[in-house]
């Protein structure tokens, strides 16, 4: 799997930022830094939850005193960008992708990139007596695959999750479908434990679809998202066993369908039409 390299952004550009300013213009043809744009006028920007310092962010300190180690791995937090070196000026870091109309972290944690890690479950659209439904244009079996709707958008997305100092991709894979799809964190230990093992065969073959910046609304221009995505398609109706609840950060859960017209939020749609061409399904 080569990393995914994303030419430009339009979700984090020209909008009000989420409980925040209006971000600064950016035309879309002065995305990349490499654009003359001598009035450009980023808003500053960092969400007082994260300037109160909680754990999961990084201290609010001005260059160029800081001592980041940016572009390495910093104690237990991954600095290092899918897309190699970043530019860091004036002791900030650079988004790779280009202008954002905003400095500063806006709801993000870390300066720079952000880990994240999305499992994409997916299973096939069944009829009442168990056959796999084709669509009946293209021919082909139509995928499902398990959405949340976000509680800070509305929009309906992968259940992803920020990848914890020190934790791996693939442990963020199980916890985030764990507690925002199946709501295991509300659950007792021995329920917990069972949905720990169930996860763990299940998840044990994933594919890999993207590695790569997220086109998230809250990226900046020197904080930004960036994700493993993983497929897990449920041959054997594994997932069955499981009962969808809704929990941490999401309003709802559901298994959805996938077509071309469904919308996603962020870049999404990019990792599920990846798993609709490994599993060979409808689009
Ligand atoms: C997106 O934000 C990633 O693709 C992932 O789905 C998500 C992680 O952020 P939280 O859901 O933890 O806010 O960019």
């Amino acid at each position: 799997m080569k990393v995914a390299r994303l030419s430009t952004h339009s979700s984090c550009i020209n909008t009000a930022y989420l409980k925040g300013p209006q971000r600064g213009n950016v035309p879309a043809e002065k995305v990349p830094f490499s654009a003359a744009f001598p009035d450009y006028k980023p808003v500053v920007y960092t969400a007082p939850s994260v300037a109160s310092g909680p754990v999961w962010a990084d201290k609010d300190i001005t260059a160029p005193m800081h001592s980041m180690a940016f572009n390495a791995l910093d104690g237990k937090v991954n600095r290092v960008s899918h897309y190699g070196k970043y530019p860091v000026e004036n002791g900030f870091p650079i988004n790779p992708i280009g202008r954002t109309g905003m400095t500063g972290r806006g709801l993000l944690g870390k300066w720079g990139p952000n880990h994240a890690a999305d499992p994409v479950v997916t299973r096939w659209k069944r009829d009442a007596k168990g056959e796999i439904v084709k669509d009946s244009k293209s021919s082909k079996p139509i995928l499902e695959f398990v959405g949340i709707k976000r509680n800070d958008t509305g929009e309906w997305a992968i259940p992803g999750g920020m990848v914890d100092a020190g934790d791996t991709v693939s442990l963020t894979l199980k916890k985030e479908f764990g507690e925002e799809a199946l709501n295991s964190i509300e659950m007792d230990e021995a329920a917990k434990a069972k949905v720990r093992k169930n996860l763990d065969e299940l998840f044990k073959h994933g594919t890999t679809l993207y590695k790569g910046y997220v086109d998230d609304p809250r990226n900046t221009d020197n904080a930004w998202m960036e994700t493993v995505a993983v497929n897990f398609h449920d041959s054997s109706n594994g997932f069955n066993s499981f009962k969808l609840h809704a929990g941490d950060d999401a309003g709802a859960v559901s298994w959805i369908a996938i077509d071309s017209a469904i919308k996603l939020y962020a870049s999404h749609m990019l990792f599920i039409e990846a798993a609709v061409a490994v599993n060979q399904a409808h689009w």
